[in-house]
């Protein structure tokens, strides 16, 4: 059911840093179910479209630059309350008002480079989930 359901990316800081593994493990262990990966490398143009809400915002152009600089792993991810567990599970948008152990605190170093993406509504998920994947790519 698409309110059990949230959006996330591993952002290319935590691909490149080598904790993509250790993300999903804390993803699993959390008890959130994946329901479609996908390992991709944005081009300027894709990661411009998905942030397009964005696009009045002073950092827009390093957002899509960042997003666009080295390969994501993109997932949809299932649990009840997703969307807000999701949320708490990654911490607060700038590493530095992270709660401890959440997946920004351990693995962003800024508020532009932080390790990973979490869909803010259960519209959004939906919306950003089939931006990245076709119904026949979700499993379940
Ligand atoms: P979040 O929902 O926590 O990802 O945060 P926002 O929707 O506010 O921002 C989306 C992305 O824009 C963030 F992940 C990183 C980037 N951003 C900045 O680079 N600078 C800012 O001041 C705020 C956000």
């Amino acid at each position: 059911m698409a309110t059990n359901r949230t959006f996330t990316m591993i952002k290319p800081d935590a691909v490149k840093a080598g904790h993509t593994g250790a993300i999903l493990a804390q993803i699993n262990k959390a008890g959130f179910k994946i329901i479609a990966m996908k390992l991709t490398h944005l081009t300027p143009s894709v990661a411009g479209k998905f942030y397009a809400v964005h696009a009045e915002r002073p950092f827009y152009g390093e957002l899509v630059e960042f997003m666009s600089s080295g390969p994501i792993v993109a997932a949809i991810l299932e649990k009840d309350n997703a969307v807000a567990d999701f949320r708490k599970l990654i911490g607060a948008t700038n590493p530095a008002d992270a709660e401890a152990g959440t997946i920004r605190a351990l693995y962003a170093t800024s508020i532009g480079e932080n390790a990973v993406h979490g869909a803010d509504s259960d519209e959004n998920a939906a919306i950003e989930g089939s931006f990245h994947f076709s119904a026949d790519q979700m499993v379940g």
